[in-house]
């Protein structure tokens, strides 16, 4: 299992958050993923044999956010 952290842009309100954790959650191989929102920082567990990186950004993007590295 990976665990990785994403900066989150664009995100104001609690259900920005909810959105982010819900279309990275319905991901096949995320198992765990949490905002905070104060950070703009989402902590995601996957399998990474399952999902890359990409991905999930890509899923972050498509919810209209920007998910960038947290290098
Ligand atoms: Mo809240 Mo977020 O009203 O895209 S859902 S700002």
């Amino acid at each position: 299992m990976t665990t990785e952290t994403l900066n989150v842009e664009g995100m104001t309100c609690a259900s920005c958050v909810q959105s982010v954790e819900k279309t990275t959650k319905n991901l096949t191989g995320v198992t765990q993923s949490n905002v905070n929102l104060a950070t703009e920082k989402l902590t995601i567990n996957f399998d990474a044999n399952t999902v890359s990186l990409q991905e999930i950004q890509d899923a972050v993007s498509n919810a209209g956010y920007k998910a960038v590295p947290d290098t």
